[in-house]
């Protein structure tokens, strides 16, 4: 029997306890005669062709059973608490083009599931558990706007199927990290950070962006064993650090560096589902400026404050406001701001600045699921509209915390035109930072019983950066 999953000598080894445990959680919130039915991802192909796309599963699939291939589905039992996985039933011939097909009692043993059938008899299977409600998920994710896939198969419709109480308390799990899931995630968080480490040692002027994006997902893979990325990496130099989703096809990381940019690196990797989520800003040459120094601890400054006050109880868009009140303090005493903080909020000056919510939840999915449920608080209205939670935190949540300076010139010139915030800012010290992008310091943390646990672990301080890239030889 199996116990564990891993990509093999040196990666993290999942224990297939972490799927039956959270299965175990499902089901206590469930009442016998419920069968949960979840459909996992297909396979996508690149337009007409018969080319695919590399496979990654759905993300509560994933959770429940951590089943890594296309076109199953699972069933979970409540009254047996056992689970019921459905694989395809593929054509002998495919042993040509795949290799050997596995059989149910090897699909058994690599998942550690009670039961494995073939997905054409997945309605009579059901019919013999004779369940008095199937559950199948349907929910909205409050980050895309997009709605989960719900389960359909022929013959459903001779169930009594509720597609409504799923998705608050399977959503509401997920938030909550178990002990196994925590080990996960502090290796994909320690695997990206040495990805961000190695990148650092690389950059330098006269390389070009998408050459540092290579490094990161040469370490993530090679090393860390890796197949996919959380997200497309964002490697902005120059002003291209403040672009917030810079990377994208038009801009695919293709400027050179150049002495005195600041780079902007925000690059995660994923294992086993499980995703981080880290930003590293450092100057390419290695050695901050003045005035690089005086974004870059500003910002700092604003994560070091939420790294004193997050802790169970506190209120997420309480500590959006820390850090930003810590930022623009430190933008204040540097002459770029000029007036009281509190006054600068209540205008909006924080919104110029950083025009993003301080972080969100992480997990199986980089912007994980949780953040607005009906149980939680609403999305707020006004300038904190853009958070992606507004919860209380909770012991066992994994949150990044990424506050950013960025000098936008869209934004900058809004500013300048609006009397209300044009006072606040020093006007010949803010344009001397047109052009200079931005900063970004985004970490991933646990919230533990009395405060947080870093998962990441990178330079974080100017005198670290500037070290580690004058001497990281001992960095292996
Ligand atoms: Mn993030």
């Amino acid at each position: 029997m199996t116990t564990a999953w891993s990509m093999g000598p040196g990666t993290y080894e999942v224990p297939l306890s972490l799927f039956a445990k959270n299965r175990e959680r499902l089901a206590e919130k469930l009442k016998n005669g419920q069968i949960v039915v979840l459909q996992g991802g297909d396979s996508i192909n690149h337009y007409d062709t018969d080319v695919e796309y590399v496979f990654r599963q759905e993300s509560y699939f994933t959770w429940i059973c951590g089943v890594r291939e296309p076109g199953c589905y699972f069933a979970l039992d409540v009254s047996t608490k056992k689970g019921h996985l459905f694989v395809p039933r593929l054509p002998d011939e495919y042993e040509v083009w795949m290799g050997k097909l596995l059989t149910c009692q090897q699909f058994k043993e690599i998942y550690g599931v009670e039961e494995v059938h073939y997905v054409d008899e997945l309605q009579e299977i059901l019919k013999q558990l004779n369940p008095e409600l199937l559950l199948t998920l349907s929910g909205p994710n409050t980050d895309s706007g997009l709605t989960a896939k719900e389960a359909v198969f022929e013959g459903i419709d001779e169930f009594k199927v509720d597609n409504e109480i799923l998705f608050p308390i399977i959503a509401e799990l997920r938030v909550i990290k178990t002990p196994e899931e925590i080990e996960v995630m502090r290796y994909i968080c320690k695997t990206s950070s040495d990805a961000h480490k190695k990148v650092m040692l690389y950059a330098k002027p006269g390389r070009m962006e998408y050459q540092c994006e290579s490094v990161f997902l040469d370490h993530c893979y090679r090393i860390g064993g890796c197949r996919h990325v959380s997200y497309t990496c964002i490697c902005g130099s120059g002003d291209n650090a403040a672009v917030l989703h810079y990377g994208h096809a038009a801009a695919p990381n293709c400027k050179m560096m150049h002495d005195g940019d600041m780079c902007l690196f925000d690059m995660g990797g994923n294992y086993a589902g499980y995703a981080a989520d880290i930003t590293c800003s450092f100057p390419a040459n290695g050695k901050f400026t003045e005035d690089q120094k005086l974004i870059y601890e500003a910002v700092l400054a604003g994560r070091d404050a939420v790294f004193r006050e997050a802790r169970p109880g506190v209120k997420w868009p309480d500590m959006h406001l820390v850090a930003n009140r810590a930022m623009l303090e430190h933008l204040k005493q540097g002459g770029l701001l000029i007036g009281d903080v509190e006054d600068m909020i209540a205008a909006g000056v924080n919104g110029v600045l950083q025009p993003h919510g301080l972080g969100h939840l992480l997990g199986l999915d980089v912007h994980d699921v949780g953040g607005y449920l009906s149980s939680c608080p609403e999305r707020p209205a006004g300038p904190l509209a853009r958070l992606r939670t507004a919860r209380v935190l909770l012991a066992g949540m994994v949150l990044t915390v990424e506050p950013g300076c960025y000098f936008i010139p869209k934004l900058l010139d809004k500013a300048q035109n609006d009397p209300a915030q044009a006072r606040f800012f020093n006007w010949e010290v803010v344009n001397r930072f047109r052009g200079f992008g931005g900063v970004r310091i985004e970490d991933d943390v646990l919230i533990t019983e009395n405060g947080i646990e870093d998962l990441t672990s990178v330079p974080r301080t100017v005198t670290e950066i500037e070290e580690f890239m004058a001497d990281g030889a001992n960095f292996k």
